[in-house]
């Protein structure tokens, strides 16, 4: 085990990260961070109660009116933010180790987590000094009128984070947030809190100032309710189910708080006769094997022309027959656990149900081992179209449901009789069909002959009850300020 994660995880039970240092247990709940592969625990990670919680939020607050933080020129900032790219970037071997064990998912991939973090800080570093306003004409009588818009932060933020890719989360909502002047206070998933502690740690030697990253482990009755109820947090920014965004848009309303949802998918893979089948059974698979399917994007509905169906399906299962399950840090490994024993239970429920609903599996549909959360790779051919679980729920695992089309109109009705609209993505080797049918999708983000993948320059949001607001891009930069209007009489 690399020497710093052997370190990290000596301190059995772990505290909140709040004004720079972390804080001894005051409440008496903790959770277990289980290892999904091994089912041994690592770690315990203390519940942050309302107290702890208020805490963090007042040193955030301080920072935000009249810390250091407040006073810092943006170029500071940026300057800040860089370094501590370059410090995660330094860490990669330690974050992407501590991920597997808390995560299960393959240490490259890991890596390339932590990657994505790092190209993340650092996009938005850039975006820390050009954060700007306008002139605006106004037609008021009375003397000579010069008016402008500025942008400021939007306040205190409370972050919410879901735990299929805790890092990505944590540099998707703190890197746009410090550029724009906020403060935060961020909530990892209960499953998954480690690698949070871990980056809060390195953000201290970089410089950043005490108070500015507070991080507060804990479960969502307690810590999530006591985020969404603090009135001092402006703006609220989740990401994880329909059910609980539903839930934090309700309690954030109640304080007017401002609130971004980033919230489940049920995607669609539109896949045309015109395609390249050499590709179309690669792109598919790894569009829902990926970090064992747990992923917002991941296209889990799989809609082929009847003319093809058969033999696509019988080339991403041979794909799926291959892959090796194991732990992500053996390096032949394929396919890890998937991530708690609560999550295992709810995906092998729904390859019951398949079953039970008379859904042909092609392959897989079982438990792999007898230790650890392991999930077959699974496919199932739904040819009546059936409006069953496991073609309309999402099951955020390594589980994909195929259903044959007539035509592109019969093609477009399926792929959007929905409630989600998060993603798609689309095989065509024709550009007309490629522009028509990302016109007539309804989800948030397309892609066209490639699986969904995310860049911090492309804005990511749900259409439908996948969200509400986008993260990522400028847009992320218009969620973490508020827009004030001065107009001057000379
Ligand atoms: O999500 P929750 P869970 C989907 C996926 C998965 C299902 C359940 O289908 O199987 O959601 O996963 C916090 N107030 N996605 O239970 O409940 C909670 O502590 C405030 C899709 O993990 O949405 C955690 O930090 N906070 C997804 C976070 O909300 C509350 C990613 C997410 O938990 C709260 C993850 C409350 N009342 C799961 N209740 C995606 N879109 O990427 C819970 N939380």
């Amino acid at each position: 085990m690399n020497k710093e994660v052997q370190q990290f995880l000596s301190n059995k039970t772990k505290g909140a990260f709040i004004n720079g240092k972390f804080v001894n247990a005051t409440s008496e709940k903790a959770i277990a961070v289980v290892n999904p592969a091994t089912e041994e625990t690592l770690s315990e990670v203390v519940v942050s109660n309302k107290e702890l919680v208020n805490e963090a939020v007042q040193a955030a607050n301080h920072q935000l009116e009249n810390g250091d933080w407040s006073k810092l020129l943006a170029n500071k900032k940026e300057y800040l933010l860089l370094k501590y790219a370059d410090l995660i970037e330094e860490n990669t071997s330690a974050l992407a180790e501590l991920l597997v064990l808390e995560h299960g998912k393959l240490l490259s991939d890991a890596k390339k987590e932590v990657s994505a973090a790092v190209n993340c800080f650092r996009y938005y570093a850039g975006w820390a000094t050009k954060i700007e306003g306008s002139t605006i004409d106004v037609s008021l009588s009375g003397g000579n009128h010069f008016a402008y818009t500025k942008r400021e932060p939007v306040g205190v933020v409370g972050a919410i984070a879901p735990w299929n890719v805790p890092i990505m989360m944590y540099a998707w909502k703190i890197a746009p947030a410090l550029a724009c002047g906020c403060t935060i206070v961020f909530k990892p998933s209960e499953e998954t809190p480690l690698t949070s502690l871990l980056l809060a740690e390195l953000s201290k030697e970089v410089g950043i100032p005490d108070g500015v990253i507070n991080i507060v482990p804990g479960d969502g009755a307690t810590t999530g309710q006591a985020i969404t109820n603090h009135p001092l947090i402006s703006k609220i920014t989740f990401t994880g189910s329909s059910a609980t965004g539903r839930i934090i848009g309700q309690n954030s309303a109640k304080l007017l708080k401002e609130f971004t949802l980033e919230l489940g998918g049920k995607n669609p893979v539109l896949v045309l006769d015109d395609a390249d089948f050499s590709k179309v059974p690669g792109g598919v698979a790894k569009g829902i094997f990926y970090n064992q399917g747990q992923v917002c994007v991941s296209g889990s509905r799989l809609y082929l022309p009847k003319n093809k169906f058969d033999n696509t399906l019988a080339d991403i299962a041979s794909i799926a027959e291959k892959m090796k399950l194991g732990s992500g840090l053996d390096e032949n490994t394929k396919l890890g656990p998937v991530v708690s024993k609560d999550h295992f239970n709810k995906v092998m429920n729904y390859i019951d149900e398949g079953k039970q609903d008379s859904i042909e599996v092609v392959t897989g549909g079982g438990r792999a081992f007898d230790k650890g959360y392991f999930v077959e790779p699974t496919v199932f051919a739904n040819t009546d179209n059936k409006a069953v679980s496991v073609a309309t729920d999402e099951i955020f695992g390594p589980v994909i449901t195929a259903m044959p089309y007539s035509n592109v109109d019969d093609l477009l009705e399926k792929a959007n009789a929905t409630e989600y609209g998060l993603s798609a993505s689309i095989w065509t080797s024709n550009l007309g069909n490629a522009h028509y049918l990302a016109d007539k999708v309804k989800a948030g983000i397309i892609y066209i002959n490639s699986a969904v993948r995310s860049d911090p320059n492309l804005p990511l949001g749900g259409f439908k009850q996948s969200g509400i607001g986008s993260e990522l891009g400028k847009s992320a930069i218009n969620g973490f300020t508020k827009l004030k209007s001065v107009c001057i009489n000379y």
